[in-house]
């Protein structure tokens, strides 16, 4: 592990479940950063990757699910309930 910077305020991206789509669908933050998805639909979603590392599970509605990306990559997903649903978040050094 390398020396902590100061200053480093760890941030927060909400990402919205609405009428069966991930709002917004794509997403650009810095490693460290948390996002949270809730879901708002009526009807019950997933955030899953394919490499289980956004893995949620069934998400009624007011659900929150929130996963932490510590590491720079593309990670798309989809709504396993709804494959037609799909997001990605590209974790960048800003
Ligand atoms: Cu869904």
């Amino acid at each position: 592990m390398g020396i902590a910077t100061a200053a480093h305020a760890a941030s927060v991206v909400e990402v919205s479940i609405t009428k069966f789509t991930f709002s917004p669908k794509e997403i650009t933050v810095a490693p460290g950063t948390k996002v949270v998805w809730t879901n708002h639909d009526e009807t019950p979603h997933t955030v899953t990757s394919k490499d289980k590392a956004l893995a949620s599970p069934g998400m009624d509605t007011d659900d929150k699910y929130e996963h932490t990306f510590d590491r720079e990559g593309d990670f798309a997903y989809i709504c396993t309930v709804h494959p037609f649903m799909t997001g990605v978040v590209h974790v960048r050094k800003p």
